[in-house]
């Protein structure tokens, strides 16, 4: 088997040694000119004049664009299109790209785009920035989002019925929660190089997750056909949701700037200007009400949810949807209403970040959970337990998806005893009460995640697989590469399906020449859509090749066997590439495409019911951690993980994943801080200076990860599971391991007013809070 055994990452070799090729490492065009852009240095406000011809003058600059330049639409929106490449007019936050700079190098395109502010006038108004201040002013990207469901009342007025079920509730909870936002911080930052071709088409390299989204968006920038813009990309040195729509400005800028100037051009942001420029998740602020009985359960639940969706839509909706529909995360909600409202605000417009707006559904019902716990006297674990989906009731989402393939009884109860919880639990209560100042908290958390795109027409794939007259095997798919290992187990699959080893299967860049049509690389789907799809054509090759070996050879085509870089045809043995020898003399088609789609979704927007996901991946993490009550720093002491990845493809990049994702969102929730100055707009907190992602040096110590064994009860590829985003709720048990230690500052009495990101000053004032109760 090729499927289902640990084996590097296909480019690992080429990552060590410095050879892997990211844009910036292609080879430089002759010619090539270099980009930088002119931000607004004002959040809010109309655009009254650009003196131009002042940058123009400068040595070294070649041309300065504005949006007049632009010959086709002045659009970079994906879905909904009210996202301007350039400003043409209206300003809309502290960053936003107003002209482009095209100088000989770089550091003359730099230094000439950072004379903005000398050379434009701008009338400015006061900046909108939170989620509260947009909802109150009622201004959204999208219309907004209303999810109710009553168990008892079906077809009565639901949300009546909630409210009620509320109010009869033996114990209510009523609050609010802020969670913050998060910068993806991909290595590689935003670059796109564009290079114009014969007959004004247009070749670009750009760093995105969606190619053919970057294919759109220029030919609709340049006028042109979608069969004369070719993007590629090889890999991407990260991408974490922040290049799957917003990679777009970059390629339309340096597309339309190679097709003026008819040279070559390449755009590559710096750290700061990414972090000006383009949006990130976003941050949540909610108010909710729940009800609940002496043990626990949630009988009504009540929220609203406001986003910062920043100046445009780009994919605020889809990620709202989401988030609406994991605040059940694992349990049973019979009576709720959950609204959703995506606030237009004068910031970077907000976008895919890994889990797509599930973290920050999930993360309001786990606070609530927690606080009931806490308020009840209860073990927390006890009270999510209660909560759970049932195997055959109490199964039915929010949104109507029956949970048909529920295994997070077993899943938890098996993290449970590994972890030794309970133990541990007793001696963290002993340890609390002979230490005053450091206190140590502990918190199991669970997680279910939908998997599919919730819009249905995203879950296609496409792939192209070559078998060369060698023997040797090309495979193509509109998945791209940012490092999750995606290429690494499409060429497991195809190599499975073919019988030969792996190393004779090489998986090239992503191009839009080869598959057309591709959908982005999110929503964890990569494998489960190209692997498919890979294999669709790889088995139609192997059908051919077994019809041409029982034709030379004898025997029925069904009973050859292809394993081990060897054919077994009518009792005899032939090496593959023998066999595509003859094959290809026989004049066997030896390529083939090969297309999938996810059966069995549907999905009503307006109701928003239906079945969204094709399955859901669990997973659970125990975290300890101490924190130091008279400073608020804390060091996480132990992580116990138990993920399901299904039938996993290839468990050592699965486990990879898994851990990336559990740092990953610790940072999110604990030292990743966005800071937007108040009357400015500006985001203070661009550079790593001021913004604190996790390093290796923030990786517990105990560090236990285990993937759960078991298939996925669907029909995906070879039974496994994505595994991309869902571990990134894994570390909620971190941000509830501190509440839990803060909580004990009170003797657990009192719920600690904790907000996430749970920096060191937020801890500080949490703990403050419980000691003044
Ligand atoms: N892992 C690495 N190393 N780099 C990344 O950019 N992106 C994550 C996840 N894991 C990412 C990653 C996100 S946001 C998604 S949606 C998935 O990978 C996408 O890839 P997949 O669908 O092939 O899992
Ligand atoms: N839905 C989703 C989406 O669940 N995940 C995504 O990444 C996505 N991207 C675009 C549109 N819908
Ligand atoms: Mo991932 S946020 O779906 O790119």
């Amino acid at each position: 088997a090729r499927v289902g055994i640990s084996r590097p990452h296909e480019s690992a070799a080429l990552h060590v040694a410095g050879e892997a090729t990211y844009i910036d490492d292609i080879p430089e065009l002759r010619g090539t000119l270099h980009c930088a852009l002119g931000l607004s240095p004002v959040a809010n406000g109309r655009l009254q004049g650009m003196d131009l011809d002042v940058l123009r003058a400068m040595p070294g600059v070649v041309a300065v664009l504005s949006a007049e330049d632009i010959p086709g639409s002045n659009d970079c929106g994906s879905i909904v299109h009210d996202d301007p490449i350039l400003c043409s007019g209206e300003i809309r936050y502290l960053g936003q790209p107003v002209f482009a700079v095209i100088a000989q190098t770089r550091e003359v395109a730099r230094r000439v785009a950072a004379r903005a502010k000398e050379v434009l006038t701008i009338e400015a108004a006061p900046p909108v920035l939170t989620p509260q201040d947009a909802h109150a002013k009622g201004q959204y990207v999208v219309p907004p989002m209303h999810l109710l469901r009553s168990a008892s009342d079906p077809d009565g007025d639901e949300q009546a019925v909630v409210r009620a079920a509320i109010a009869a509730a033996p114990h209510r909870l009523k609050d609010t929660l802020e969670v913050g936002g998060q910068e993806q911080f991909y290595l590689e930052g935003q670059i796109s190089y564009a290079i114009p071709k014969e007959g004004g088409s247009m070749h670009v390299h750009c760093s995105t997750q969606h190619p053919t989204e970057m294919q759109h968006l220029v030919s609709h920038a340049l006028h042109l056909n979608a069969n004369e813009v070719h993007v590629e990309c090889r890999r991407m040195g990260g991408g974490f949701g922040g290049k799957e729509s917003q990679s777009g400005l970059f390629a339309c800028v340096a597309a339309v700037a190679a097709a003026k100037l008819k040279r070559p051009v390449k755009l590559r942001l710096d750290r700061d200007d990414d972090f000006l420029v383009t949006g990130r998740r976003h941050c949540f602020w909610y108010d909710y009400e729940v009800g609940y009985d002496n043990e626990g359960r949630l009988l009504g639940a009540e929220i609203t949810m406001v986003s910062r969706a920043g100046h445009s839509a780009d994919l605020s909706g889809p990620v709202m949807t989401r988030a609406l529909c994991h605040f059940d995360n694992a349990y049973w909600l019979p009576e709720v209403a959950i609204h959703g409202y995506s606030g237009k605000t004068n910031t970077q417009s907000n976008t895919a970040f890994r889990g797509f707006g599930g973290p920050q559904g999930a993360i309001a019902v786990e606070n609530i959970l927690d606080t009931v716990a806490r308020r009840l006297g209860r073990d927390p674990l006890e009270v999510r337990r209660i909560n759970f989906y049932g195997k055959d009731e109490r199964n039915v989402t929010p949104y109507a998806q029956v949970v048909t393939d529920n295994i997070v009884h077993e899943l938890v109860g098996e993290l449970e005893a590994s972890s030794d919880y309970r133990a541990r639990r007793d001696a963290i209560a002993a340890y609390n009460a002979r230490s005053p100042v450091l206190k140590r908290g502990i918190a199991l958390a669970p997680l279910k995640f939908g998997i599919s795109f919730n819009v249905p027409h995203f879950n296609q794939a496409g792939a192209l697989v070559h078998v060369y007259s060698d023997g040797s095997v090309l495979v193509n798919h509109g998945g791209t590469e940012m490092g999750q290992g995606l290429n690494t187990k499409v060429a497991q699959v195809v190599a499975h399906e073919l019988g030969v080893s792996f190393e004779c299967v090489r998986a090239t860049a992503t191009d839009t020449t080869k598959v057309a049509n591709t959908s982005a690389t999110a929503a964890s789907t990569g494998a489960d859509l190209n692997g498919k799809a890979a294999q669709d054509a790889a088995r139609q090759i192997r059908a051919r090749l077994a019809a041409c070996a029982a034709a030379r050879h004898g025997g029925e085509a069904a009973d050859v066997r292809f394993a081990n870089d060897k054919v077994e045809v009518n009792g005899r043995t032939l090496g593959f590439a023998t066999l595509v020898g003859e094959a290809y003399l026989d004049r066997v088609q030896l390529w083939s495409d090969g297309f999938y789609s996810t059966p069995g979704l549907s999905w009503d927007r307006d109701t928003l019911k239906g079945r969204p996901f094709y399955y859901y991946a669990y997973g659970a993490a125990v975290s300890e951690v101490v924190v130091d009550t008279l400073t608020g720093e804390w060091k996480l002491l132990r992580a116990d993980i138990l993920h399901d990845a299904g039938k996993s493809l290839n468990p050592a990049i699965d486990i990879g994943q898994v851990e990336g994702a559990f740092i990953q969102g610790m940072g999110w929730l604990t030292t990743e801080e966005l800071v937007w100055h108040p009357q400015s707009g500006k985001l203070t907190t661009h550079a790593p200076s001021t913004y604190k992602i996790p390093t290796a040096n923030d990786c517990p110590p105990v560090f236990n990860v285990k993937l759960f064994e078991g298939p996925n009860f669907e029909d995906s590829i070879h039974r496994s599971k994505a595994v991309g985003e869902p571990p990134l709720l894994l570390p909620f048990s971190v941000f509830f391991a501190i509440r839990d230690a803060v909580s004990a500052v009170g003797g657990h009495r009192v719920d600690p007013p904790l907000r996430a990101p749970a920096t060191s000053e937020a801890i500080l004032a949490a703990i403050t809070a419980v000691q003044l109760v």
